[in-house]
């Protein structure tokens, strides 16, 4: 299976100045518009099927009103004998598919992304899942790996950290946890980003997407000070599809076949009950074999 490494490194920086210029972007935030609708996954972690699924379902050439947010897509099963994880190419296609379609395809930034922008952070019974992902690369672009490498780094750094409808819903990958919640700077959302703003524990990007077990109190927190009603995030696994914590946090998975994705209508407002309705599960997608 050869790949062109031009081919591929032009199609991730292109995806990288997409999603730099994207119109909806206000800073780190994705501001969709008041009509229209939204499909939303959840962490995808190389799965695939679901990735072919949501995409052929989404059919975004022929729903120029649909917008499509991807988030948490490398770091999943396809190992090679020697231990070599693929899944840079997930990457590269939702990177082809944002240069398709720039006004419709959006993504949030995640625990992972940054893992791998430091090379490290994330083990997976005993090995580094990110030395995996990086000797995956090398493995298919032999001498261009330091570019490759170069250039999924600032694919990854031009992911946004948010999106918001403007009935009230925000989306990011996690939020921080409660201790943090107090002295959190919300101000990352409307700024541009420095080195600081990243860096382990203390930065509040790795605090927004590596927060786990929220409570509903600092759910409330959270969603008062991003002026928003209800929130929608991947991040903590969720074997029947999805999980809701309190009344306004929904958590959604997508990485295996009772995962979910959830379209909604930009246009109309929704309570956690309706959004729930709203839950489509990947097993239930039906699509003819590849
Ligand atoms: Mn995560």
């Amino acid at each position: 299976m050869p790949f062109d490494a031009d081919q591929v490194m032009e199609t991730f920086a292109s995806a990288t100045e997409e999603n730099q210029l994207d119109p909806l972007r206000d800073q780190q935030v994705i501001k969709l518009p008041p009509e229209g609708e939204l499909w939303i996954a959840g962490d995808i972690h190389d799965h695939r099927n679901n990735f072919r699924k949501l995409t052929m379902a989404a059919d975004l050439g022929n729903n120029p009103q649909r917008h499509l947010i991807l988030q948490e897509l490398i770091h999943g099963d396809h190992y090679d004998e020697k231990g070599r994880e693929g899944s840079w190419e997930l990457l590269y296609r939702a990177a082809e598919l944002k240069c398709d379609f720039p006004n419709q395809v959006h993504f949030l930034f995640a625990n992972h992304d940054l893992a791998q922008i430091h090379g490290e952070g994330i083990m997976k019974a005993g090995l580094s899942v990110c030395e995996a992902f990086t000797a995956g690369v090398k493995r298919d672009f032999g001498d261009r790996t330091t570019t490759m490498n170069v250039t999924i780094t600032e694919f990854l750094l031009s992911i946004p950290l948010a999106a918001r409808t403007q009935t009230g819903i925000f989306f990011s990958h996690s939020m921080p946890t409660d201790d943090q919640m107090d002295d959190f700077d919300f101000t990352i959302f409307d700024r541009p980003l420095s080195g600081e703003d990243y860096l382990r524990r203390k930065g509040p990007v790795y605090q927004l997407i590596w927060g786990r077990n929220i409570t509903p109190a600092g759910v409330d927190r959270f969603l008062e000070k991003v002026d928003a009603k209800l929130i929608v995030t991947g991040h903590q696994p969720q074997e029947a599809g999805y999980l809701v914590n309190g009344e306004k946090h929904l958590i959604i998975a997508s990485d295996h076949n009772q995962g979910v994705f959830l379209p909604i209508d930009l246009a109309r407002e929704y309570t956690m009950e309706q959004l729930v309705e709203r839950l489509t599960k990947f097993v239930a997608v039906d699509l003819p074999e590849e």
